[in-house]
């Protein structure tokens, strides 16, 4: 595998290009939108032409992030640029078809993310695995080259360390991300704010999600796996945003029986996403998950598998049951 590059020489490719993409996976969260718009932002405030890309636009619960109204989704028309920058996705091919069609001409592309399976495909890499968030590596490359961040750009960046750290809660955040905030704070960031738009004003819908899960959870190897299946049906019914699920996955986690859970849900083409969290460090769910062509983190990964969803997730399960019996 190759080596991370210098941030020396990131921030380098970053200055000497005049126009930049900046994209993220597809089924973007708020570490994918929010590095993108810190980012973005930053370059722009640089001057530099650029354009936020994402295959899938941007979910509705992220829509009150600064510089979501600049994030355009791939249409027919060729970007021409100097530098492409991948952020937050583990694979190439994660970044959407249309989006890799796209960017495929650009004569560079950085490649920053946090998952460890990230075979650091770009020209340019740095892949941080301690980092629990990319947010965390992008705010790390501004303020340690002396680029760009204001209010806007510290917006972005706290929801995307705040998301993917489930509020500064799971084990990878680290006395740097907490460091992090309290800077953002000092600087005059409304913390108190965004918490309220991100993780107090849900939709009606997602209570709704929420309802059928509880009512329709199942459990396996002794209450140690809880599984729900979240089928096209409910989704139609409710006409789900596809943000409505971001961090859903938590109320299953909550559980103390639990040591993993997952969810499964209809997504186009008869496929079957699989999102898998461990609460145990003894049980990596990115392994399981790359047996079925996924993979992730240790404790939070996903894949996905060809419906239908019954089959797919007996099929998952068995392989995640047999790995819960091991470490007993
Ligand atoms: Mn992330």
């Amino acid at each position: 595998m190759p080596e991370n590059s210098s941030t020396a020489e990131i921030v380098a490719a970053m200055r000497s290009a005049q126009r930049i993409a900046v994209v993220a996976h597809v089924r973007p969260d708020g570490d994918a939108v929010g590095s993108v718009l810190g980012l973005a932002l930053s370059l722009r405030a640089l001057g530099k032409d650029v354009i936020a890309l994402l295959e899938d636009g941007v979910p509705s619960n992220l829509a009150f992030l600064p510089g979501t109204d600049t994030v355009i989704q791939p249409g027919s028309e060729p970007l021409q640029v100097d530098l492409a920058i991948a952020l937050d996705t583990a694979t190439h091919e994660r970044i959407g078809a249309k989006c890799k069609a796209l960017l495929d001409p650009a004569p560079l592309l950085v490649n920053i993310d946090h998952h460890p399976t990230n075979p650091r495909y770009g020209t340019l890499n740095l892949i941080d695995s301690d980092s629990p968030a990319t947010g965390q590596i992008i705010y790390n490359l501004l303020t340690e080259h002396g680029l760009p961040v204001d209010d806007a750009v510290r917006q972005n960046l706290f929801i995307a360390i705040s998301t993917d750290t489930g509020s500064f809660q799971y084990p990878a955040t680290n006395a740097r991300t907490h460091r992090i905030a309290a800077e953002m704070i000092e600087a005059g960031l409304d913390t108190a704010r965004l918490a309220q738009f991100a993780y107090h004003s849900y939709p009606l819908r997602r209570l709704a999600l929420m309802r059928d899960m509880l009512n329709h959870m199942e459990f396996r190897a002794d209450g140690r796996i809880v599984s729900w299946q979240l089928k096209q049906k409910l989704m139609d019914e409710i006409s789900m945003d596809p943000g409505d699920t971001e961090g859903l996955i938590d109320t299953l986690r909550m559980i103390d029986s639990v040591v993993s859970c997952v969810i499964f849900e209809d997504v186009e083409g008869g496929k079957v996403r699989v999102s898998a969290r461990s609460k145990d460090n003894r049980l990596d769910v990115s392994v399981i998950c790359s047996k079925f062509g996924g993979g992730g983190h240790r404790l939070a990964s996903g894949a996905r598998l060809k419906g239908p969803i019954e089959e797919a997730a007996e099929k998952f399960l068995q392989a995640l049951e047999d790995e819960v019996r091991r470490i007993d």
